[in-house]
């Protein structure tokens, strides 16, 4: 197992697919990673939740590139999100997610809490934050330009549900998962917590955001009604926009995104709070859109990618989804607006990201203090010869 001790590169293991067993690699330990992103030539670039970013090339891991903003780590705040800008081989701009702590921390603040969202209990976390995006460019080992280009608004105490996964469609526009903070907020028209934004690369609105929605929703809205979504991508062979949450006691989902539509969240859920309190089932309110999959038990989903590769052929253009409650990745299979589960690979670890190498092998972020980057392939025989 890869655990702490023996978390070193070079280590393999074997997990057994549907189609054969997959040998897993590990590439390097890593403290609370939480998204890659590949960059040209299978560099790549990857988040550490404490507030590193590092490179990962020719089998080595860089030290920590300068120039990231400072993050609040804490809880499911840190480092988070990363998505490189379509044009990064001309532009070298990435996109980095994050917890930002307010310039200005109230005084004596305590966290109201909430037995809804479960033992955080009260004076958990006083600081006043939220997800940040900024945009820089990557110049070797530094960053520069770093710009704050989308702010969650207004900041709020308390230590979960940020969201902060990037994902560019093919008109160039970034859509980002807002999470709803544990403050249930996500019908709340004044804040953009909860949310799926979608802003120009640069920061500027667009103006053809949420027409449905009522007339003060925020322009940098697209959808509504989300809980914590730390999974989103565009199905390549559809242009499909979808996402996917974690449920509270229940009740993962994974979304089709429509611009406009509301997704229910805390209205609706096929999940129940932590303190056992019902929450209506999607079915009984129409008027939400309910999710294409829900799971209960949970999954935990945390990553989401379409897998455009042959090595793995029976999941060429299936959704691959990193599970820590799975422990695994979960293949789904999408078809147009339909998806179910294809099967379950069962890694015995809290998987955080998955993302595909250029030749179709995946690599994959163990989570946690003791986590790492991994590189899984189909196991072949000689393989390493
Ligand atoms: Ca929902």
């Amino acid at each position: 197992m890869f655990d702490a001790a023996s978390a070193q590169q070079g280590q393999t293991q074997e997990f057994a697919a549907k189609s054969g067993p997959v040998t897993a690699e590990m590439l390097a330990p890593l403290e609370h990673p939480w998204k890659i992103a590949v960059l040209p030539g299978d560099r790549l670039l990857i988040t550490e939740k404490p507030g590193r970013l590092r490179l990962f090339e020719n089998g080595k891991l860089s030290e920590p590139i300068e120039g990231v903003p400072k993050v609040d780590f804490e809880g499911q705040g840190g480092l988070l999100g990363l998505v490189i800008d379509p044009g990064f081989s001309i532009n070298n701009t990435i996109y980095l997610s994050y917890a930002e702590p307010a310039e200005q921390q109230p005084e004596n603040a305590t966290d109201p809490g909430d037995p809804r969202v479960g033992d955080d209990g009260p004076n958990s976390d006083v600081v006043l934050k939220g997800l940040a995006v900024a945009r820089a460019e990557l110049d070797g080992t530094k960053l520069k330009n770093v710009e704050v280009i989308w702010r969650q608004e207004p900041k709020q105490i308390g230590r979960g549900h940020f969201g902060g996964q990037m994902a560019f469609s093919g008109d160039g526009k970034l859509f980002i998962t807002s999470g709803e903070r544990q403050r249930f907020l996500s019908h709340d028209p004044t804040t953009n917590a909860g949310k799926i934004v979608r802003i120009n690369s640069d920061g500027v609105l667009p103006a053809d955001n949420m027409e449905q929605g009522p007339k003060n929703t925020r322009r940098d809205v697209w959808s509504t009604g989300h809980r914590n979504p730390l999974g989103i991508a565009f199905d390549p062979a559809t242009g499909k926009l979808w996402i996917h949450e974690m449920g509270p006691l229940g009740g993962d989902e994974l979304n089709l995104i429509e611009r406009g539509a509301d997704y229910g969240w805390p209205a609706v859920s096929n999940g129940d709070h932590y303190d056992r309190q019902k929450i209506p089932r999607h079915e009984t309110r129409p008027e939400f859109t309910p999710p294409v999959i829900t799971w209960t038990p949970v999954i935990s989903p945390a990553g989401l990618v379409f897998y455009k590769g042959n090595r793995f052929a029976d999941w060429t253009g299936k959704a691959l989804i990193g599970g820590l409650t799975a422990k695994g990745l979960v293949v789904v299979d999408v078809k147009g607006d339909t998806a179910s589960e294809f099967e379950r690979l069962d890694m015995k670890m809290r998987v955080r990201d998955v993302m595909e190498a250029s030749n179709g092998d995946l690599f994959v972020l163990k989570d946690g203090e003791d986590g790492g980057l991994l590189r899984l392939r189909p196991h072949e025989k000689d393989a390493r010869r």
